[in-house]
C-alpha cells in the first residue's frame, strides 16, 4: 500500500495482516467449517454418490469477482435489502453498543456494506476493524479502500478461513468485540452445523461481546429459485468457475461446455441447492490427483446449499448456540433479517448498566 501524492502526511501505520498457523486437514473430517484442501475435497466428493463439493472453494479471485457481479443483480435481492437495514439501524447499534472496540468480520469480501457500519462505530469511539477472508485480492482492495477512506480506524487483516483466523486475532487482547457476519453466509451449512459454528464462536466472547448476523428469510420459490438463476447467467458463471479452478489447481480437463447449472429450492429444509450438471456421459481426468472420474448424463455434482430461515428456525439456532437474539432487524420488504445476538447467560440488556 503505497502513499505516492507529494501531499500526504505520512500516516502512522495502522494496518497489521495477521498470519494465521499452517492450513491442514482438520482432526474431524465431519467438521464442515473445515480446512480440507481442493485435492482432498474433489478426490472425495467426486468419488462419492451423489457427488458434492464444499461452496467455499467457489470463492478464487474469479469466483469472488463473480460473486461481487451476483450482489448487483436484479434478481438477487439479498444484498440490497441487507444494505438497507444497515443504512436503516447502523446508528442505532453504535449507539446500543458503546462498549464494543473491535469490529470483527467473518468473509468479509469488499467490505462495501461494512462500511455503513464502520462509519457508525467510528464516529463516536476509536475503532479497530479485522476482516477475515479466504480472498487475499479482496482484501487487499477492501483494506487500501479503508486506508483511504477511513484513515482513523486501525485494520487488523486476517487471509484465513473464519475459526483460523479468529484463532489468531484472539491471540491478541483486542477489546469487545461485534462478529459480523453478513450476506446470509450462514446458509451456506446445514443448520446442525450452523449452531455448532455459532457455539464455538460464541466460545470466544464475552458478556459484552456482540455478534451480528445476516440472514435470509424462507420465501416464494420462485423469487429464490430466480435469485440463484439470474438471466444474465452470471450465476451459472460463477458456479461453473469451479471447474476451471478445478481444471487449474489440479490439472484436470474439464469440458465447461458439456456442464450446466442447475437450481432447485427443497421447501422442505428450506434450502436453495445448486448443482453441476452433466450434459452428457463424459469421463474426466484429473492429473494432479491421478483420479478419473465418469459422470452419466444428467448426473449432477452439488455444489451449495443456501439455505432460508424462519424466524423460529433462527431462534432454535442461536438458542441451541447458546446465544439470544437481542434484536431482530428486517428490511422494508420483510426478505431479510439481520440479527443482533447476545450470550445467553447475560441478563437482559435493560439490567446491564452502560
Ligand atoms: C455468499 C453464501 C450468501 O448463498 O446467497 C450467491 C452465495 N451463491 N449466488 C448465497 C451465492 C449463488 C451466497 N452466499
Amino acid at each position: 500500500m503505497q502513499v505516492s501524492a507529494e501531499w500526504a502526511k505520512p500516516l502512522p501505520r495502522l494496518t497489521r495482516w495477521i498470519e494465521p498457523g499452517p492450513v491442514g486437514d482438520p482432526p474431524d473430517k465431519q467438521r464442515t467449517y473445515g480446512q480440507e484442501s481442493l485435492g482432498a475435497a474433489v478426490r472425495r466428493g467426486l468419488s462419492a454418490s451423489p457427488k458434492e463439493l464444499a461452496s467455499k472453494f467457489l470463492y478464487d479471485v474469479e469466483g469472488s469477482r463473480l460473486f461481487e457481479q451476483i450482489c448487483d443483480l436484479p434478481e438477487y435481492y439479498l444484498t440490497r435489502a441487507e444494505a438497507e437495514i444497515l443504512e436503516r439501524v447502523s446508528v442505532d447499534l453504535s449507539s446500543r453498543l458503546p462498549q464494543i472496540r473491535t469490529l470483527i468480520e467473518l468473509g468479509s469480501g469488499s467490505a462495501t456494506k461494512t462500511e455503513i457500519l464502520l462509519r457508525a462505530f467510528a464516529a463516536n469511539r476509536s475503532l479497530r476493524y479485522a476482516p477475515i477472508d479466504v480472498s487475499r485480492a479482496a482484501l487487499e482492495d477492501s483494506v487500501a479502500r479503508l486506508e483511504k477512506q477511513h484513515p482513523e480506524i486501525e485494520i487488523w487483516a486476517a487471509v484465513a478461513e473464519y475459526e483460523n483466523g479468529i484463532a489468531a486475532l484472539e491471540a491478541h487482547d483486542l477489546g469487545a468485540k461485534l462478529v459480523l457476519w453478513l450476506g446470509s453466509s450462514i446458509g451456506n451449512l446445514h443448520r446442525p452445523a450452523a449452531a455448532d459454528f455459532l457455539a464455538r464462536i460464541r466460545e470466544t466472547m464475552s458478556a459484552g461481546d456482540r455478534m451480528l448476523v445476516g440472514i435470509d428469510l424462507r420465501k416464494d420459490r420462485n423469487v429464490l429459485e430466480r435469485a440463484y438463476d439470474d438471466r444474465q447467467g452470471i450465476t451459472a458463471k460463477f458456479n461453473l468457475n469451479l471447474l476451471t479452478r478445478i481444471n487449474r489447481e489440479l490439472d484436470a480437463d474439464f469440458n465447461i461446455g458439456r456442464f450446466a447449472h442447475r437450481v432447485h429450492y427443497d421447501d422442505a429444509l428450506g434450502s436453495v441447492q445448486s448443482f453441476i450438471e452433466s450434459r452428457v456421459a463424459q469421463t474426466v481426468h484429473l492429473r494432479a490427483l491421478d483420479l478419473e472420474i465418469s459422470f452419466e448424463s444428467g448426473e449432477r455434482i452439488h455444489s451449495e446449499d443456501s439455505y432460508k430461515y424462519s424466524f423460529e428456525e433462527i431462534d432454535e439456532v442461536v438458542g441451541r448456540a447458546g446465544l439470544r437474539v437481542e434484536h431482530r432487524y428486517l428490511d422494508s420488504g420483510e426478505r431479510f433479517s439481520l440479527n443482533l445476538l447476545a450470550p445467553a447467560s447475560e441478563p437482559s440488556s435493560s439490567q446491564v448498566p452502560v
